[in-house]
């Protein structure tokens, strides 16, 4: 086949900061060596599918605009070969790693179940050879399980038993899929796993099978020996009005609650943490701090649009702080970041893609960088301390784990004690960060 991409040379070079070829990395510099490892061990980029080329830029309002020929092709499986041939091609010129997809975007539905089987099959086939072909290798996979209207009322959480079936079969085969493809973690984002009204939906049910779905599914991982994290993608809303993985502190209850801690990890969306009400630093320290921190699907939001907009990456500093947050935590184990970004609908140019994560990926290395320098350099971790110091005391100690009662501390608190305010710093230290960001190359 001809290039899809013609203008684009293979691949993408690394020129550093100053330079102004815009198809060049001047921040990813690959085989750079970061805090003990290679960027590109660090970051683990990945691309995903179904944004960058199952997605044709329709919008609710109106069709697609960019030119992805394979989407409403009449030979739909000519088609999904041609697809999957330019993605790896694509994957090749920008030089990542790791790609994802959904069941779907790589191979069509055919019309029973058993022709859907056969046609993903023979896609993952294909898969696996270009894999091998390119060195290439599969961050996550994942079934999508909310295009189709049998999941309307969701997959897991639907109403009817028989729907919750076809969603475990439909995880079954994508499970496998991905474990013989060598991948290294499945996902599942829960898009309509929740509720509408309250007024058809019996709340606690819902949630003793989603508990029940994703027993179902470690099991059978365990059965298969798939060594991969299970990964669930908290989200507040959209489709659904309310979502039960809101954020990572209600997976964090949820798995807690149904006995599932230790089997089941997050992807933090960068863009679902903003939805949620807050920062994606946030969601990585929380999720760090209760021992599920998996993987990140990045992304960004915008501050007057409500809605999963998911854009690239452009904010170093947004970055900078969820990576010291994951830095902190140890890095990426089998996880990495995943664009789960798309281009604008009226990016209609043959290469915008390209710039995008470009973009993306000099957005995220540079944030790197910085997060590197501020965990080195240790001023954040000594102003911590610092604030916290009263509680190594003697006295400190006592309170958390000592013989004390409410009544004591009244005694201590009315005869010698009278606390004198300090300073947070938080000036100060917003401060140090942007400096930091200005000074790393
Ligand atoms: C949608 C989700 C989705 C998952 C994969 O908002 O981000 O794209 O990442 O199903
Ligand atoms: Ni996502
Ligand atoms: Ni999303």
């Amino acid at each position: 086949m001809s290039e899809f991409f013609p203008t684009v040379a293979s691949p993408i070079p690394y020129e550093g900061p100053e330079s102004d070829n815009p198809l060049a990395f001047r921040w990813y510099d690959a085989d750079r060596v970061v805090a003990g490892k290679t960027m590109s061990d660090h970051l683990r980029f990945a691309v995903c599918y179904w944004h960058s080329f199952a997605w044709n830029g329709f919008d609710i309002f109106g069709a697609g605009t960019l030119d992805r020929p394979w989407v409403g092709a009449i030979d739909e499986m000519a088609a999904a070969e041609q697809k999957m041939e330019v993605a790896f091609e694509f994957f090749e010129k920008l030089g990542v790693p790791y790609f994802c997809f959904h069941d779907v975007d790589i191979a069509p539905p055919g019309s029973d179940v058993g022709e859907t089987v056969d046609r993903f099959r023979h896609m993952v086939d294909l898969a696996n050879g270009h894999m091998e072909r390119t060195g290439v290798e599969l961050l996550w996979g994942t079934a999508n399980l909310f295009s189709d209207r049998r999941y309307q009322a969701g997959a897991a959480t639907n109403p009817d038993p028989e729907v919750f079936a076809r969603a475990a079969a439909q995880v079954c085969e994508c499970l496998e899929a991905v474990h013989r493809l060598g991948g290294h973690n499945y996902v599942m984002w829960g898009g309509r796993e929740g509720y509408e009204t309250l007024l058809n939906t019996d709340l606690q049910r819902e949630q003793v099978q989603l508990a029940r779905f994703l027993s179902l599914v470690i099991e059978h991982k365990h059965a298969i020996g798939f060594d991969g994290m299970i990964l669930v993608e908290p989200k507040p809303f959209e489709p659904m009005k309310h979502q039960y993985d809101r954020d990572v502190a209600a997976v964090t209850a949820f798995l807690q609650r149904f006995d599932l801690l230790g089997e089941v990890h997050v992807n933090i969306e960068v863009n679902h943490a903003t939805l949620s009400g807050h920062d994606f630093q946030h969601e990585v320290a929380m999720a760090v701090e209760a021992g599920i921190f998996g993987s990140v699907d990045a992304n960004a939001g915008d501050d007057r649009l409500g809605w999963d907009v998911d854009r690239f990456p452009s904010s170093v500093e947004q970055m900078t702080l969820g990576m010291y947050e994951i830095l902190k935590g140890g890095g990426f184990t089998s996880g990495g970041c995943n664009f789960d970004s798309k281009l604008r609908r009226q990016s209609v140019a043959n290469d915008d893609l390209f710039h995008a994560h470009i973009g993306g990926m000099d957005t995220i290395a540079r944030s790197l960088l910085a997060a590197a320098a501020l965990l080195e350099e240790g001023e954040l971790a000594v102003a911590v301390q610092h604030r916290y110091a009263g509680w190594e005391t003697e006295f400190g100690r006592q309170i958390l784990t000592g013989d004390v009662t409410l009544n004591s501390l009244r005694e201590r608190a009315s005869s010698v004690l009278d606390p004198i305010p300090v300073s947070g710093r938080q000036e100060l230290l917003e401060n140090l960060v942007n400096r930091t960001i200005e000074r790393v190359r």
